[in-house]
C-alpha cells in the first residue's frame, strides 16, 4: 500500500543568534526557523525547512507568508495523495503555485526525507550518492566590530572549526569597509581563506574601486557585490577583476544560472536549496554550472538544522565543491532542537550516515520554542 498524505504542519521558532549577525540588509538578533513536518499513514514523518533572512529584507518570501500560504494553498493540494509520487506532488505544486521557492523547498525536502526513510537510505542516495562524507564549512564575521570579528576567527581557527571565513561589508564607504577587512585579512595571514559578501550594497562605480583594493589586501572571493538583476554588470566586473566573483542573490534556480552562465557574468555559484526552489532545483543549478565551467560554493539562508543538513546531503555528491560550504546556521544560534546535534570537527560538518537527513528533532524543545506555543513572541 502506498503511504497517504495525512497532515503538513508549519511552524514558526524564533531562536536568538550568538551575537548580533550584521549585514547590510539587516542586523539579526534572531533568526525564525520556518520548520515543516509532512505525515504520512504509514507513520513516517519527513522534515523540511524554509527559513529566510530578514524578514522581507532578504527575499519576497516572510516567515509568515511561508506558514499561510503553505497553510492555505499547498497542503489542501497534498493532502490525501500518495506521499511517495515526489515528482508528481512537485509538478502539481508548480502548476498551481507560482514563485515561494521557500515553502517549495521545505515541502520537497520533507517528501524526500520521509522516502529516503522509507528506502532505508540517506537523503543523499536518491540525489545520485555522495562523493564525500564531510563538506568544509565557512564562518561568517559580522559583529560589525573589526577586533571582535579578529577574536571571533582566531577562536574558530583554535577550535578547528572554521579556517574559511566570510565578512560581510557594505554598510560603512567602500574605503572603510575594505579597511576592516585588510585588518583581519592581516591577522589571519595564510592559516585562513577571507572572502566578503556585499550583499548588493554596491553600485557598480564603488564595486571598480572594491574590487581592486579587495584584491590588493589579499581576499580570495567577492560575493554579490552589484545588484542582483544587474548581470552585465556582473559580466564587466569580472572581466576587470583580478578576484573572482561569485553569485548569490542573482540565482532563483536554473533559469537564472543559465543566464549568467551565458554572459559569463561570474566565476563562481552559491548554490541555495530554497533560493533554487528545492533540491532537485539545486541540482539543476549545480549541473549548469559544471557545464559551464562555474565553481560551486554550497550556500545557506542562515536555516538551522534541517536546511542546513539537507543542503549538506545534496552539496555531498555535487561532482566538485570548490569554494566548500558555509553550512554553519545551526551554530549561529542559541538554541539546539535536535536530539543529537550536528557534528562540526576538522573545519568541516559530517554527513550522517542514517537514513532520510539522519538527524532527530527534539519535540519538547520545538514544542517551547515554537511561537505559536508561546504567550507572547520574542519581538
Ligand atoms: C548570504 O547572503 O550569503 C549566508 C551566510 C551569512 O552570514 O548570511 C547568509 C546570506
Ligand atoms: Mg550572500
Amino acid at each position: 500500500m502506498n503511504p497517504v498524505i495525512e497532515k503538513i504542519e508549519v511552524m514558526l521558532v524564533d531562536v536568538p543568534t550568538v551575537r548580533p549577525h550584521k549585514l547590510s540588509m539587516a542586523t539579526m538578533h534572531h533568526q525564525t526557523l520556518v520548520l515543516l513536518r509532512i505525515d504520512s499513514n504509514d507513520g513516517v514523518s519527513g522534515w523540511g525547512e524554509a527559513t529566510t533572512i530578514g524578514g522581507l529584507a532578504y527575499g519576497g518570501e516572510s516567515p509568515e507568508s511561508i506558514k499561510i500560504n503553505i497553510d492555505t494553498y499547498i497542503a489542501p493540494l497534498l493532502t490525501g495523495r500518495d506521499a511517495s509520487r515526489i515528482a508528481q506532488l512537485m509538478a502539481l505544486i508548480r502548476s498551481t503555485v507560482q514563485d515561494n521557492r521557500f515553502a517549495k523547498c521545505a515541502i520537497e525536502t520533507a517528501l524526500y526525507d520521509a522516502q529516503a526513510q522509507r528506502l532505508g537510505v540517506p537523503l543523499s542516495e536518491l540525489f545520485g550518492g555522495r562523493l564525500r562524507d564531510s563538506v568544509p564549512v565557512a564562518w561568517t564575521l559580522a559583529s560589525g566590530d573589526t577586533g571582535r570579528d579578529i577574536a571571533e576567527a582566531e577562536k574558530m581557527l583554535d577550535l578547528r572549526r572554521h579556517n574559511i571565513f566570510k565578512l560581510k561589508i557594505g554598510l560603512r564607504s567602500v574605503r572603510e569597509d575594505v579597511a576592516h577587512v585588510a585588518a583581519i585579512k592581516r591577522a589571519l595571514g595564510d592559516r585562513a581563506s577571507v572572502r566578503v559578501d556585499v550583499n548588493q550594497a554596491w553600485s557598480e562605480t564603488e564595486a571598480m574601486l572594491g574590487m581592486a583594493l579587495l584584491a590588493q589586501a589579499g581576499v580570495d572571493l567577492a560575493e554579490q557585490p552589484i545588484a542582483a538583476k544587474n548581470h552585465d554588470g556582473m559580466r564587466h566586473l569580472r572581466a576587470k577583476s583580478s578576484i573572482p566573483l561569485m553569485a548569490d542573490e542573482a540565482l532563483h534556480g536554473a533559469v537564472d544560472a543559465m543566464a549568467l552562465a551565458r554572459r559569463h557574468a561570474v566565476d563562481v555559484f552559491a548554490v541555495k536549496i530554497t533560493q533554487s526552489g528545492g533540491l532537485s532545483g539545486a541540482k539543476q543549478v549545480a549541473a549548469i554550472a559544471e557545464a559551464a565551467h562555474i565553481d560551486l560554493y554550497g550556500g545557506t539562508m542562515l536555516e538551522g538544522a534541517i536546511g542546513t543538513i539537507a543542503s549538506a546531503q545534496l552539496f555531498a555528491g555535487f561532482s566538485t565543491l570548490a569554494w566548500g560550504t558555509e553550512l554553519f546556521g545551526p551554530l549561529l544560534l542559541t538554541e539546539e532542537i535536535l536530539q543529537t546535534p550536528l557534528v562540526y570537527k576538522d573545519f568541516c560538518l559530517q554527513l550522517p550516515a542514517t537514513p532520510g537527513l539522519g538527524i532527530a528533532l527534539d519535540q519538547d524543545r520545538l514544542n517551547f520554542l515554537r511561537r505559536d506555543k508561546k504567550a507572547a513572541s520574542v519581538f
